[in-house]
C-alpha cells in the first residue's frame, strides 16, 4: 500500500485509499495485452490495472484534452489504481509494448 500512496503523490491521478468501499473495475495485463480493448466508466471512477504477466508493463494515460501523464511501471503481480476524473476518451498505452493499448470512455 505504501508503494501506491507514493505513486499517487507522484502522479496526482491515483487514489491511495485502502478503505474505499467502491471496488474499482479490474483490467488485467496478460500475454502483453490489456484484458479489454475499451471500457466505459463514469467520470471519477477508478480502474485497477493488474499485471498478470511475467514481464514489467508501463501504464501511460493520455487525457481527453491530449495531455499525457507520466507512465507508471508495473512489475508482475503489481496492482495500480488510476482515477479518470474528466469526461471523455482516454488513451491507455504500455510504452514498453506498443501493441498494448486500450481506450477508457468516461461519461
Ligand atoms: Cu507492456
Amino acid at each position: 500500500m505504501d508503494k501506491m500512496i507514493c505513486r499517487a503523490a507522484l502522479l496526482g491521478l491515483m487514489v491511495g485509499m485502502s478503505t474505499a468501499a467502491i471496488a474499482a473495475t479490474a483490467i488485467s495485463q496478460k500475454d502483453k495485452a490489456f484484458s479489454q480493448d475499451s471500457v466505459a466508466i463514469r467520470a471519477g471512477d477508478r480502474l485497477s490495472f493488474v499485471n498478470d504477466d511475467s514481464v514489467t508493463h508501463d501504464i501511460s494515460v493520455k487525457s481527453p484534452d491530449g495531455v499525457s501523464r507520466p507512465g507508471v511501471l508495473e512489475k508482475p503481480g503489481d496492482q495500480v489504481e488510476i482515477a479518470f476524473e474528466d469526461v471523455g476518451t482516454y488513451q491507455v498505452r504500455c510504452l514498453i509494448h506498443p501493441k498494448m493499448k486500450m481506450t477508457v470512455d468516461a461519461r
